[in-house]
């Protein structure tokens, strides 16, 4: 008789000790001085994931956060009640570092591939603690950029602070109900109260905002309409840019903010998300007046590298969970891990993982340089295409990866209580907020129409790939050099047959050129490198993404 059957779940992954890709690009990125201040800093993020971030995250989603309107004498008190790990998670993020290692000048224009890193390792065990973090850093990086000295003085110390007492999060107020995409229809309004004050102009702001992320963060960047006499100027050239202190009343409640409530939403369920009524909350204005667009733009260039970051790190946690528990699961009297279609199935995810992670760091890279002051015109151009397409292409992989990878677990794969449903709905935001795949595809044609930044990218693609030596597998690098051809003939193309041909086809050509120069990174590193397995990765990925069906 058989003995009777359970299955055992493996452990979940520390990815600094079980992802190969992520080794190789620390290999080829960090020079030795900065691999061994990060070093021992990656080690303790790696084994945290399996102890005490692990702990943390799954508290925070076991106890998602409430609003409690009003306390039981009627009085409005909108306390948003979030869980004890949630907070605990902000300490544990300031403790790490997460937000200063972007700024942080022992690591030089290397500061953002180490924190890549970093958030390739702490993202998909945070409970989503990386959406305040991302808009946290990119507040950071919008103060040190434009905002009057006292104000920034203030504020990004704080922001970028490695003591949990000190550390404070900020929110990122654009969305309401007239849409996230096309902000033009901003109705909040924005009435001056006071002119000349060290910290910049103070107005008071009154509209409603309908997403607005982290509310419980200490601040938070918002756009507004400045009103005079009571006219404004419509669409986007009205908007302002303004930094907004979230202070709570002594007797309950936020000064001059309603919660209306917090949003229902398919994943994410421990980041609180709310309504919110603006009701003449203070705010100071930062960047010039009209040019609230051009002044946010900063702060989304580092969201949505956040964004790409937290994909490739769902994917690899992912793609690790499935391996390692096809090497516990036996069927037909083998583990899967032995199965030949179930192990070429391992590897095209893990390859799509690596290729994610792969154009993460090449973003971080030039990230790097350019707030370092040391990046070329050429840089520039293509830092500007390439964060729509790494947040656009890594967007789409991370939900096909997370089901795939969801798939090689079974039943147990969409069965709540295991945990790996909720890596599927937490997946799916990452396509949608910082600029959907369509919204993305046209912000690359304005980085053309613009800075010329898409034709940087092409061009380094072409140059990349035409460099690279016979020593790669012959097939793939055939494969690889044909897209890239055919990619440029489609972009020449379409822009020979005006705006809307353009438009028309911006998705396919921003998607296939993202996993082109993903291909083009995995081959370098490959080259680099000379081992095997980044070899393999190389020809999986160009075998998954690049290569039709059969
Ligand atoms: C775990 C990961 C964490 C991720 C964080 C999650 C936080 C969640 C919170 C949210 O989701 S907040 C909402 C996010 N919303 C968006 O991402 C907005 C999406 N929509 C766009 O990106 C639109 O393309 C945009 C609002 C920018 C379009 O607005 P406009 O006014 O039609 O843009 P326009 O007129 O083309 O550009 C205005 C100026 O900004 C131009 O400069 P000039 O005034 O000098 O000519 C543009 O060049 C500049 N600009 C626009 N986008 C830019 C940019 N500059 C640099 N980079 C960009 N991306």
């Amino acid at each position: 008789m058989n003995p009777v059957f359970f299955q055992d779940m493996p452990p979940p992954p520390d990815l600094y000790a079980v992802d190969r890709a992520l080794n190789a690009e620390l290999r080829v990125r960090l020079p030795a001085d900065v691999a061994v201040i990060m070093g021992p800093r990656f080690e303790a993020m790696g084994k945290a994931t399996t102890e005490e971030l692990l702990l943390l995250g799954d508290e925070a989603e076991r106890d998602p956060p409430r609003h409690v309107a009003y306390d039981p004498w009627g009085r409005r008190i909108d306390e948003l009640r979030v869980s004890p790990a949630w907070k605990s998670l902000k300490d544990f993020s300031a403790r790490h570092g997460i937000v200063n290692t972007g700024y942080d000048p022992r690591l030089g224009a290397h500061r953002r591939v180490a924190q890549a890193a970093m958030l390739h390792l702490f993202g998909a065990s945070s409970a989503t603690a990386m959406c305040p973090l991302a808009m946290t850093d990119a507040a950071a990086r919008v103060l040190l950029d434009i905002a009057p000295a006292p104000l920034r003085d203030r504020l990004a110390p704080r922001l970028t602070s490695t003591n949990p007492a000190d550390f404070i999060t900020s929110g990122q107020w654009m969305t309401e109900r007239t849409g996230g995409s096309d902000v033009s229809g901003t109705s909040t309004v924005a009435r001056l109260v006071k002119s000349g004050t060290d910290e910049g102009d103070v107005y008071a702001l009154s509209g409603v905002k309908w997403f607005t992320s982290a509310t419980t963060s200490e601040m938070a960047l918002a756009l507004a309409r400045i009103e005079t006499d009571g006219e404004v100027v419509e669409g986007s050239r009205g908007l302002t840019l303004f930094c907004v202190d979230v202070v709570r009343e002594p007797g309950g409640g936020y000064r001059g903010i309603s919660v209306n409530r917090l949003k229902d939403k398919l994943g994410t369920k421990a980041l609180p998300t709310a309504e919110l009524t603006l009701d003449g909350v203070h705010a100071r204005r930062i960047g010039e007046v009209g040019h609230g667009v051009r002044s946010v733009a900063g702060m989304l260039n580092v969201t949505r590298f956040y964004n790409a970051c937290a994909a490739s790190s769902a994917m690899a946690q992912a793609v690790f969970r499935a391996r390692a528990y096809a090497w516990k699961r036996t069927v037909f009297g083998l583990p899967l891990a032995g199965q030949p279609l179930h192990a070429k199935t391992l590897d095209a995810v893990e390859a799509d993982a690596a290729g994610a992670l792969a154009l993460v760091m090449e973003v971080a890279h030039l990230l790097g340089r350019v707030e370092e002051g040391i990046a070329d015109d050429d840089e520039k151009r293509r830092l500007r295409a390439l964060i729509p397409l790494a947040k656009l292409t890594t967007g789409k992989q991370v939900v096909s990866c997370v089901s795939e990878c969801l798939e090689c677990f079974g039943g147990a794969g969409y069965i709540e209580d295991t945990g790996l449903p909720r890596m599927l709905r937490d997946a799916q935001v990452l396509p949608i907020w910082e600029g959907t795949t369509n919204v993305l595809s046209l912000d690359v044609l304005r980085a053309e129409a613009r800075d010329r930044g898409f034709s940087a990218v092409l061009a380094h693609l072409g140059a990349g790939v035409a460099a690279l030596s016979s020593t790669l597998p012959t097939e793939q690098l055939t494969t690889l050099r044909d897209t890239t051809k055919r990619l440029v003939k489609a972009a020449q193309d379409a822009g020979a047959m005006g705006p809307q041909a353009m438009e028309e086809r911006a998705r396919r050509l921003a998607l296939t050129t993202g996993y082109a120069v993903e291909a083009l990174l995995l081959a370098q590193t490959a080259e680099k490198l000379g081992k095997s397995d980044a070899v393999q990765r190389f020809a999986d990925f160009v075998d998954h993404r690049l290569t039709l069906m059969i």
